[in-house]
């Protein structure tokens, strides 16, 4: 099967997730909204995909449509051999992907804390806010309970590879971008997940991947921004 992969064209946004899994397992996936009328496709799809999709991500595979971010993940990692076999490794996957989801969730309301409707300009007093708050408490909460799950080990869902490292790269990635002061003293305190991030950058596949022009650079239409008044 070829996988065809929904997600706007000019951000890593949540669409990063669902392509590292396919590049690291080295599947065959369309970028579809990349392509020339591709948006076009994207909007259709979710005009009419069902089960209707509310936003994209959304993956189609043959007859099936998915959405949500997690969900696509949980759906494409036994094909693509990124977990382990057994209700406890695959729960243990889902769970983190769905933490890792709600820390993406608050990167996205540094920025937009208000309203994701309006600009960045337009509420920026409460994005300066929200943005302390997230790199003071929320970040070192989060990074240090992934820390701690990843303990002496090398990955954060069983003892191999699994979707959930790649998304964790992805994050620490972007936390690197948009809050470079603040990732930098955070990271400090992670020996685990920076040599995490290392493995996943250097994994062959990945590697090619982050050095091609498949891969999107972050930007200030994305979910990780980087806005220096927000780390001031
Ligand atoms: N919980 C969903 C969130 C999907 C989402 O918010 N997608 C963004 C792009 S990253 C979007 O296009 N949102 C449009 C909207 O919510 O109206 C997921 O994890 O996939």
């Amino acid at each position: 099967v070829t996988y065809k992969l929904y997600y706007w064209p000019s951000i890593p946004g949540r669409g990063e997730y669902v392509r590292l899994a396919l590049e690291e397992a080295g599947a065959e996936y369309e970028d579809v909204a990349r392509e020339p009328g591709g948006v076009k496709l994207l909007q259709a799809l979710l005009a009419s995909g069902s089960p209707r999709p509310l936003a994209p991500p959304v993956l189609v595979a043959g007859e099936l449509v998915i959405a949500q971010t997690a969900l696509i993940l949980e759906w494409l990692a036994p094909r693509l051999g990124l977990v382990q076999d057994g209700e406890r490794e695959r729960l243990a996957a889902a769970q983190h992907q769905l933490t890792i989801a709600d820390l993406v969730d608050e990167a996205h309301d540094t920025h937009h804390p208000i309203d994701p409707m309006k600009y960045y300009d337009e509420q920026k007093e409460p994005a300066r806010l929200r943005a302390a708050a997230f790199t003071s408490h929320r970040v070192p909460k989060y990074l240090g309970f992934f820390e701690r799950v990843l303990g002496e080990r090398e990955f954060l869902a069983g003892d191999a590879l699994t979707y959930v490292d790649l998304s964790m790269f992805q994050v620490l990635e972007g936390l690197g971008y948009a809050f470079p002061k603040a990732f930098a003293r955070t990271i400090a305190n992670c020996p685990g997940l920076r040599g995490l991030r290392d493995r996943v950058a250097t994994r062959p596949r990945i590697a090619a991947y982050l050095a091609s022009d498949r891969r999107i650079a972050f930007n200030e239409k994305g979910i990780f921004r980087h806005y220096p008044e927000l780390e001031a």
